[in-house]
Formats: C-alpha cells, structure tokens, sequence
C-alpha cells in the first residue's frame, strides 16, 4: 500500500488524518512526528459521521452514530480505517467489506486487560462473589460453599490475541485448557488440545468453563444458542468477554433459570447498555460488568503507540500490523500484531 506522497490538498497537506477516540493534545503531536506533513484532527464521536467524508486515515471507533459508509466508499477519499477497537463490528459494513479501504484491527492491544476481566469474572462466579457481596450490603457474615478453579477445564472459544492471552493466564491455575479457532494451526504450549472451530460441541461438551473470545461475524452471531448450552456441561459456567450478539440471551436465562448452567461471568450483552428489565440483572450466579473488559488507564497511550507504529509502515509502504481479512472479519494469524 502506498502512502501517495507528493499528493497535496489546498492547504499543502499531504493526507489528512482523523483521530476519534477519547484524545489527548499529546496525542496529535505523536501523530504529527510519525506524519508530518499531515492535517490530523480529532472528531468526537457527533462529528465523525461528516469528518469521515474528509478523512484519508480514520483511527477510531464509531460508538454512537452508524457512519454513512456507503457515502464514504462513493466518495473515495478514505484508505485505510485504524480501528481502535478490537472488534471490528463497528466498520466491517457491506460497502467496507466490498471496498479497497484497508481495515486493521487493535486486536491483541488490550488482551492483557481482557484476560484479567476474565479472570476477574471467572473468580468471581466460581468464589460466590455475588452472594457475598449482597450479604455484605446488610452486614451479613453469609457462609455459603465455594467452588475452585483449580482442576477445572476451561474451553477457549476463538484463540485469537485475547484468548491466547486468556490461556496465558488461567494456565497456573492448574486448569486444563482446550480451545477451538478458525486456523487450529497455532497452537500455544498452554493449550492441551486445539480444534477446528467446527468442532465447537465436542469442546462444549468438555468444559467445565467456556470463555467466549471470538469476533463477531456472521459465522458466530447467534453461535451460542439454546442447542448449545444443551452441550455444556451441568454446572458450567459461562464467560463472555467477546461481543454479546455471539450470545442469544433468552436461550442463556433458560439455561441459568433452569439450574442446567451454573453461572455467567458477562463484559458485553445482546444489547448494550443491558437493559434494566433484562432477566439477567436478577439471577443470582450471573455477574454482569458495562463493557469495560478491554478498559485501562492506558488505552489510549497504547492505541497512539500502535497508530503510529502502523502509520510509520504506512508512511515506508510496508505491510500493516492486524490487517483484517475482510471476509473473516479478523487478521490472519501471520498479520496478528502481539504485544512484547
Ligand atoms: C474492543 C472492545 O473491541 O473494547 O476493543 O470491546
């Protein structure tokens, strides 16, 4: 991919370059030292459905307007979109998909955050945590059993740059892990058995813990169904750090109210804010966190650092980190981008 040097606007800039994700002036001075000759300019997320018109390079993550993306490809300006998210639900539209835009992912960027979120949700289903909290709020020395991770296998769902790290993590907890990804090939040392994605059932049906890693896309919209959770063991427990549109909630409150699942550890739902009538908020073995699994005081600083990482190949023509397969809807494992 070129970075058509040379090409100027009115103003003598060579590209310009939108950042939409919560900004710091620091951060366009680091852009500005990758890209200098470049107009960057921050949008919030009103202003990104008319900045996007004017874009060259689109770094961010539209969250609360649906971007004009058929207007966007028509128009022809805009190359390469930086997702700052690792999901990719938020631009991977028909018109992208069927564009030359180039579309690179963060994914892999917050999967330290994303593991710990699991592990944090994990422990707090298996450890009672939502009892104890509850009894706490009215001062109640609640003793109730408490279940242990260890000994425990753990099914990975999508062993992408968060359920590597997933893996990563849970391994000293003297689990044993099993995981299916779309290229079984790379398998991690932490990983006992890795299968085809097709083979889905035979993992559900050997875990005591599925962890939900996958994008969203249309082969996993909807994966996990009522026939699914059929699969799973007694007693399982669920976690969901993925996309919540993976999941069909109704078919989950069966699962939970009918005592076949054990728990659900959930970051994201179906929709997003979960809404109050939800029947989730009330089963007592479900705990629910806003979306924050991929959330830290470093976010920000990490996805410029990459931003500029990528840009300065862009700028040389080399090839970008996480550079998505469109028709997957995630990088490949050889364009995977792992953090040191
Ligand atoms: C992400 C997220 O995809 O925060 O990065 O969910």
């Amino acid at each position: 991919m070129n970075a058509t040097p040379g090409r100027q606007d009115k103003a003598g800039f060579e590209m310009r370059i939108v950042l939409c994700y919560p900004q710091k002036k620091h951060y366009i001075d680091q852009v500005l030292q990758v890209a200098p000759a470049a107009d960057v300019v921050e949008a919030s997320q009103e202003e990104i459905p008319q900045e996007i018109l004017n874009a060259d390079i689109f770094c961010g993550h539209a969250k609360v307007h649906p971007l004009p993306w058929k207007d966007v490809v028509q128009q022809g300006r805009l190359r390469w979109i930086q997702s700052s998210a690792a999901g990719l639900d938020h631009c991977l539209t028909d018109p992208v998909i069927h564009s030359n835009i180039v579309v690179t992912s963060a994914s892999g960027l917050f999967a330290d955050q994303v593991a710990e979120q699991t592990l944090a949700l994990l422990m707090g289903v298996l450890r009672s945590l939502p009892a104890f909290f509850v009894a706490a709020t009215r001062r109640e020395f609640l003793r109730l059993p408490t279940r242990d991770l260890r000994g425990l296998t753990v099914g990975i769902v999508g062993l992408g740059g968060n359920g590597r790290r997933v893996a990563q993590v849970l391994a000293p907890w003297k689990v044993r892990i099993l995981a299916t990804d779309m290229f079984p090939a790379d398998k991690l040392a932490e990983v006992a058995e890795l299968s085809p994605a097709e083979q889905l059932d035979t993992l559900l049906a050997a875990s005591d813990i599925v962890v939900l890693c996958v994008p969203l896309n249309s082969q996993t919209r909807g994966l996990m169904n009522a026939a699914r959770f059929a699969r799973m063991r007694p007693n399982s427990i669920l976690i969901n750090v993925a996309r919540g549109q993976v999941v069909v909630e109704r078919d989950l409150v069966d699962a939970l109210e009918s005592g076949h699942l054990y728990g659900a550890g959930l970051d994201v739902t179906e929709v997003e804010p979960l809404p109050p009538e939800s029947k989730l908020w009330e089963l007592p073995r479900v705990i629910i966190t806003p979306h924050v699994g991929a959330q830290s005081a470093r976010r920000e600083d990490d996805t410029t650092d990459f931003f500029c990482e990528n840009l300065s190949r862009y700028l040389q023509g080399l090839p970008l980190w996480n550079v998505v397969d469109k028709n997957l809807g995630f990088p490949k494992p050889k364009d995977r981008y792992v953090r040191a």
